[in-house]
């Protein structure tokens, strides 16, 4: 058996928790690979609405086991409280939960080091979440991170100094107050004996027996690759690798076992954190979308950017990750619009044509060159088939497929599982 990979193909927010929610019942596990409490997944159903950060979107059925794996960047502090606020579940996490011990494990001092940082930059700014994610990854690379396993062991507190001493000398570099520390501590260290007492196993042999028993599994990308730290714009990206190979090593299955490639993308674009975004509306049409779809981050509250579609970044995702498969989320957010939209091109200021994301792309100024589609401008509420949407919608579903060459096999036109109408 082969395990399938959903990602985002944009900066994030596509709606990756929906998906993983309405594909669940065909997977025994789901599984995440990257990113920690950075990410905000949203998932609505029986008139509920919930965020989960680090743990799978498989969480809310019972048959389904969550796998954290090695390739995470864990805050127990925001694990606990996020258990904490499933409570009313009744969820088996013993059963339903495990995390690997080979996962990195989010102190505070990453916290305060991820704000020192973006402080330092000024205007510069990644726009991080502030979660501790850069800060830990560079442990992790930097090879003096502390893991899941650590917490086991009798000398976990003096590792845990050790790592906080080092923290601390940059901390001063940086001129960045230690006031907060002490409570962080006193919650991280209530946290890590919460933490002790779920399942934390060597989370490669599991997905791989699963694999072998013909189970299947879902890997649950978070972020998107258009923030990849190698592919993203660099350097306003996340620290991890968002695509389908961070599937690979951070939950250690080999290349030959990935299946298909889901690729969730929104009908129109956002951005959430600094960095280009070619389509961006700073116009009233930009507004619009912000407030129609409601576009806020589900981390942070933080208004997102908002633009129309952008096919050369999409076409670059599409590349990078081998996607088999299409899904298009949000359509009904388009309805108030009487044109749409989508970038074909950019033109530099020389006036030439470029459609590629190169390494310069990043530096220069570019503009969108659109084409204009007329829009279906009508509520989406009663669509329970692809036959029954308006000609505009399917033109412009049809128009994608085209030049994106996948199949587009979903589109989502509003928040609940059963608004996902398959092609
Ligand atoms: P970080 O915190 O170091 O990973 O930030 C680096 C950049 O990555 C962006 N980033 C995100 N972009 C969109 N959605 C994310 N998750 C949350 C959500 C974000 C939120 O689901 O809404 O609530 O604000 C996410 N996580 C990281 C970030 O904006 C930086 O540009
Ligand atoms: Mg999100």
């Amino acid at each position: 058996m082969k395990m399938d990979v959903l990602l985002g193909l944009q900066w994030g927010d596509e709606g990756k928790g929906k998906i993983v929610d309405v594909l669940a019942p065909d997977y025994e596990i789901v599984a995440r690979f990257q990113g920690g409490p950075n990410a905000g997944h949203t998932l609505e159903f029986d008139g509920i609405k919930h965020v989960l950060h680090q743990i799978p979107s498989g969480i809310f059925r019972s048959q389904i086991l969550n796998i954290i794996g090695n390739g995470v960047v864990l805050d127990p502090i925001v694990l606990k409280r996020e258990i904490d606020g499933l409570g009313k579940f009744s969820i088996d996490y013993m059963k339903n939960l495990v995390i690997s011990k080979k996962a990195t494990i989010i102190i505070p001092t990453h916290k305060l080091l991820d704000a020192a940082s973006e402080k330092s930059k000024g205007d510069k700014k990644i726009g991080s979440t502030l979660k501790g994610i850069g800060p830990t990854y560079q442990d992790k690379i930097g090879r003096t991170a502390l893991r899941v396993g650590d917490i086991l062991s009798p000398d976990f507190k003096e590792k845990y100094e050790a790592l906080v001493a080092k923290h601390k000398t940059t901390l001063s570099f940086y001129n960045h107050p230690l006031d907060e520390l002490p409570g962080m501590e006193e919650q991280f260290f209530l946290a890590v004996e919460f933490f002790k007492t779920l399942n934390l196993i060597d989370s490669e042999y599991v997905v791989n027996e699963a694999l072998d028993s013909k189970k299947r599994i879902l890997a649950e990308g978070a972020q998107g690759s258009l923030l990849d730290v190698d592919f993203g714009s660099y350097p306003f990206v996340t620290s991890s690798s968002t695509m389908a190979a961070g599937a690979c090593t951070g939950l250690g299955v080999a290349p030959s076992k990935i299946g298909e490639v889901f690729g969730i993308f929104k009908a129109y674009c956002t951005r959430v954190g600094s960095g280009p975004f070619p389509t961006e509306l700073f116009d009233q049409d930009g507004e619009d979308m912000r407030k129609e779809g409601n576009e806020f981050g589900s981390t942070t509250g933080r208004p997102r950017r908002c633009g129309w579609l952008d096919l050369p970044a999409l076409r670059y995702s599409i590349m990078i990750n081998g996607v088999t498969q299409l899904f298009m989320m949000k359509g009904d957010v388009l309805n108030i619009f009487k044109e749409i939209k989508v970038c074909t091109h950019y033109e530099l200021p020389t006036g030439e044509k470029i459609d590629k994301l190169s390494f310069e792309i990043t530096e220069q100024e570019v503009t969108p060159v659109y084409k204009t589609m007329k829009g279906w401008n009508c509520s989406l509420e009663n669509m329970h088939s692809y036959d029954a949407f308006p000609a505009e919608l399917r033109e412009y579903v049809e128009y994608l497929e085209t030049e994106l060459n996948v199949p587009i096999k979903l589109v989502s036109v509003g928040p609940d599982r059963t608004q996902t109408i398959l092609r």
